[in-house]
């Protein structure tokens, strides 16, 4: 009866789970509370799937028992991942993220250069900063080993933390604990690298459900089916994602995506024509640097890629934040 309805006033909390219609909502108070979107919210942001996601900072009211979200703030950024396949496809991630832990490894399920450089320039141009650990490494022979260690000083070279880690012995574990405290971290990678693992390993109690790769494919199964939000034992959040399986670039400017490579930047504004999208011209002074082996290969390569691609591509939606 609404006469008799209790309203608490307002309150603030962060989501930390999405599914359906119910949010998870941590209040700040620490409380967590399952809570629904006031009906005019559902509406605004019309091409993501989800208006609301794990991180958003949100106000709430309280009707007796029931909680309904009433605002959603600004947010300081967001990753929207968008299917290589289908660009109908594009949803937010998380919002308010200090930084992200890209997780790969060279064993099974074994990531490409190629992915992991499409994240990080997603990432940077998100406004997220990013970082590297290679999992599973209680599994590398003495040749993946070898593979870790020269990806890993690729990634150093280029500008990016990178760790070696084992969820399963806990190796590196330290290292990392120390990039995660006090932080918001995004844990992303493809389906079975072993980001629920690593949630598991850093959260004792926690629990979550993961699961072997299958059998027939040595792929991931998507154990891990929407993004959610856990607090570290010493301070800071981490939030799991459900596996990648590949990554679209869109609303990129073409001119934007050498700045997202570290390892390119000092190069760009030394070639001779300002409009240099350092494919072919002449006088171009990044690829005069990777044929002086100053920028990787592999790196000027994914960038060509990703150029190639924003050229074929009407871009079709705009960058929302
Ligand atoms: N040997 C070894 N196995 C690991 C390690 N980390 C994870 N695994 C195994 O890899 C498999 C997949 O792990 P999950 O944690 O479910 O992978 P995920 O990245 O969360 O996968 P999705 O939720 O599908 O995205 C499980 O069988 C884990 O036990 C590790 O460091 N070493
Ligand atoms: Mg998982
Ligand atoms: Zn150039």
């Amino acid at each position: 009866m609404a006469g008799e309805e209790k309203n608490h006033g307002t309150l603030e909390g962060i989501i930390t789970r999405s599914a359906g219609r119910w949010y998870s909502v941590r209040l700040s108070d620490g409380q967590m509370v399952q809570a629904t979107l006031k009906g005019k919210l559902r509406l605004t942001e019309h091409y993501t799937t989800n208006p609301v996601c794990v991180g958003d900072r949100v106000s709430l009211e309280q009707h007796n028992h029931a909680y309904v979200i009433t605002e959603v703030k600004e947010r300081t950024n967001c990753i929207v991942r968008q299917s290589a396949r289908d660009q109908a496809t594009v949803q937010v991630l998380a919002a308010n993220l200090d930084q992200a832990l890209l997780l790969v490894t060279v064993a099974h399920p074994r990531t490409s250069l190629g992915f992991i450089d499409r994240f990080l320039v997603v990432s940077t141009a998100y406004g997220v900063p990013v970082f590297l650990a290679f999992n599973k490494a209680d599994l590398y022979d003495a040749l993946m080993m070898k593979q870790a260690e020269q990806w890993k000083n690729l990634y150093e070279g280029a500008g990016y933390s990178s760790l070696l880690i084992s969820a399963k012995t806990g190796l590196g574990l330290d290292t990392l604990r120390q990039l995660l405290l006090g932080k918001t971290t995004l844990v992303a990678g493809h389906s079975g690298v072993g980001k629920t693992t690593l949630i598991n390993a850093l959260i004792p109690g926690l629990n979550l459900r993961t699961a072997p790769l299958s059998r027939y494919h040595n792929k991931g199964r998507h154990t891990t089916s929407a993004a959610e939000m856990y607090a570290l034992p010493f301070s800071g959040y981490l939030v799991d994602t459900p596996g990648i399986k590949e990554l679209g670039i869109f609303s990129l400017k073409l001119h934007e995506v050498g700045h997202y490579y570290p390892d390119l930047k000092p190069y760009l504004s030394l070639c001779r024509f300002h409009t240099c999208l350092h494919l072919n011209e002449p006088g171009c002074a990044v690829r005069q640097a990777v044929q002086n082996e100053r920028i990787a290969p592999s790196r000027y390569e994914s960038y060509c890629s990703i150029i190639h691609e924003l050229k074929t591509d009407e871009p079709v939606y705009g960058r929302s934040f």
